[in-house]
């Protein structure tokens, strides 16, 4: 039995005692059998509760008080050689905290990062950086997450003007598979000002590597970074920082930018992705 199959078996039983509790006695055999079938499924349920979660919705959903870090899962990546995976557990970083949590983060750019994020097709195929600080969380992964569940996406930016927070929410978020150099299909989108996305929709990915854009030279190379690039980008998330981190970089073009109308340098962001049946009741459950 899975977890999401044990958990969901051991609440039924949980329930099940406390109206038993009131309930006439049922014979003593009886009782016995029962009390020592719960504590297996108790003890059960307490492996799971340490690695066999392979969602940040589900450990939401069990654990309300989870807070935003790092968690060790099962079973939720696709590929053997992401950096991400061990042998029997994967780490995912979960966001416990925007909008109820249960998001699962597959990118992340922190003020002033220095991971560099002018890489190569299979650096972004895979998946590179680290899930306490700046990541991406591999095209291979995100396509796997995105096809087994229909998802919504999140988008949370500080920017480098003002310091204002800006968030844009998309109701479809599906990336393609290998075959089709994992063509993006975004849409339903939320937010303020210009919708920076919808210009990247329908839009292969590219890197410096691997130009599948419509532009006459390699928007990987002009903006240094791995994209679903046009021709090229109103959004170029995966852009260096403006920063002096990143020396001869021709900081015109290539930075970490979101066009909400106008072109505007983005200090930090994560995108965050949640299955659409997730669904969190955000009550005390005590009270
Ligand atoms: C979360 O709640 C559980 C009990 O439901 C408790 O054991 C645990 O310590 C709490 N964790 C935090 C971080 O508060
Ligand atoms: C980022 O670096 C710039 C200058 O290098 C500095 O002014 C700014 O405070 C830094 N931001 C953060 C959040 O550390
Ligand atoms: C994917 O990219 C490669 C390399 O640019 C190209 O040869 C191939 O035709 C692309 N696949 C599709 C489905 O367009
Ligand atoms: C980032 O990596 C690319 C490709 O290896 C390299 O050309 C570039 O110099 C690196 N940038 C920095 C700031 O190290
Ligand atoms: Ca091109």
């Amino acid at each position: 039995m899975n977890c999401r199959g044990l958990l969901a078996l051991s609440t039924i039983i949980l329930m099940y005692r406390s109206v038993e509790g009131t309930a006439e006695p049922r014979g003593q055999d009886c009782a016995e059998v029962f009390q020592a079938q719960l504590r297996r499924l108790l003890a059960l349920r307490k492996t799971c509760n340490s690695a066999g979660f392979n969602d940040c919705c589900q450990i939401k959903q069990l654990m309300p008080n989870a807070t935003t870090k790092v968690y060790k899962m099962a079973d939720l990546l696709s590929v053997a050689k992401s950096p991400f995976r061990s042998p029997s557990t994967v780490a995912a970083r979960c966001d416990m905290d925007t909008d109820s949590g249960g998001w699962i983060v597959i990118q992340r750019r922190v003020a002033n990062g220095t991971v560099n994020f002018t890489r190569g097709w299979c650096d972004y195929q895979n998946g590179f950086g680290d899930l306490e600080g700046e990541f991406w969380y591999g095209l291979s992964n995100i396509h796997y997450l995105t096809s087994q569940e229909n998802v919504e996406l999140r988008i949370d930016m500080i920017m480098e003007d003002d310091g204002s927070h800006l968030s844009w929410t998309y109701q479809t978020f599906r990336v393609a598979g290998a075959s089709d150099n994992y063509t993006l299909t975004i849409g339903g989108g939320q937010g303020p000002g210009r919708d920076a996305m919808a210009y990247q929709n329908q839009q292969q990915f590219s890197t410096y590597d691997n130009d599948n854009d419509n532009y006459e030279y390699a928007c990987g190379y002009t903006h240094q970074g791995g994209w679903w690039y046009n021709a090229c980008y109103l959004a170029n998330l995966n852009g260096p920082h403006i920063t002096p981190t990143y020396p001869g970089v021709n900081q015109r073009f290539a930075r970490l930018i979101w066009n909400d109308g106008t072109y505007r340098d983005v200090a930090s962001v994560e995108m965050k992705i949640r299955a659409k049946q997730c669904t969190i009741t955000t009550d005390d459950p005590s009270c």
